[in-house]
């Protein structure tokens, strides 16, 4: 059974590796990003107050998030695998996570970290043009990123679950070699 987490600043290719692996697995991808980008569209109590956060290129706070993925991981489809896209993105969400895969008698596989040049991700981010992609939300989230988001980095290096690869690659090289790295 894969359950995998994929870490990584934005621009990194997490969304886009845990799609191809996701299907290659026949698993779910649970991105927190996409999930809350949905609640975003249908004006929920949620996505109502998430969008500022999110324009912005902050973290949305953790207690608006943590129930929604303690339910999507409770769903039918992700009893036999995921790949968390997004999650956790600081230390506290990490700590939850670990909690809740035990109480669910569930545990993690690995944690993928994609590594890309700043100069890079700026400039896959710019090409894509979503809604958090012009260049001042980019730079905070770069910021979020390094001040909460790579403390994570360490967290699963501690417990030795840590897997990182060079994302600077075309998308099919790092699909193989996370293929390799995590489905060997
Ligand atoms: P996300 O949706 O997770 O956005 P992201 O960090 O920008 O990553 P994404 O997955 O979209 O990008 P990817 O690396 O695939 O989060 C958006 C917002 O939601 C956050 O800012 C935050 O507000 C909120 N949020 C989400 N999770 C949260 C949490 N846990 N806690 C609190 N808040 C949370 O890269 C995408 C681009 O790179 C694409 O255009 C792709 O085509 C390109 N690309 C990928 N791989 C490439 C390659 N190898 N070569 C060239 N281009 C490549």
């Amino acid at each position: 059974m894969t359950r995998l987490i994929f870490l990584g600043p934005p621009g990194a290719g997490k969304g886009t590796q845990a799609k191809q692996l996701a299907d290659f697995c026949k698993i779910p991808h649970i991105s927190t990003g996409d999930l809350l980008r949905d609640a975003v569209a249908r004006q929920t109590e949620l996505g109502n107050r998430a969008k500022g956060y999110m324009d912005r290129g902050e973290l949305v706070p953790d207690d608006l998030l943590l129930d929604m993925v303690r339910d999507r991981l409770a769903e039918e489809d992700a009893q036999n695998g995921w790949i968390l896209d997004g999650f956790p993105r600081n230390v506290a969400q990490a700590d939850f996570l670990d909690k809740l895969l035990a109480d669910i008698h569930q545990e993690c596989d690995c944690a993928v970290n994609l590594d890309v040049p700043d100069s890079i991700l700026v400039e896959r981010l710019l090409g894509r043009g979503r809604q958090d992609d012009n260049e001042e939300t980019i730079r905070r989230r770069l910021e979020v990123y390094r001040e909460q988001t790579a403390p994570v980095i360490e967290y699963y290096s501690q417990h030795d679950l840590l897997v990182s690869l060079d994302g600077d690659r075309d998308v099919e090289a790092v699909t193989e070699s996370l293929k390799q790295a995590v489905l060997s």
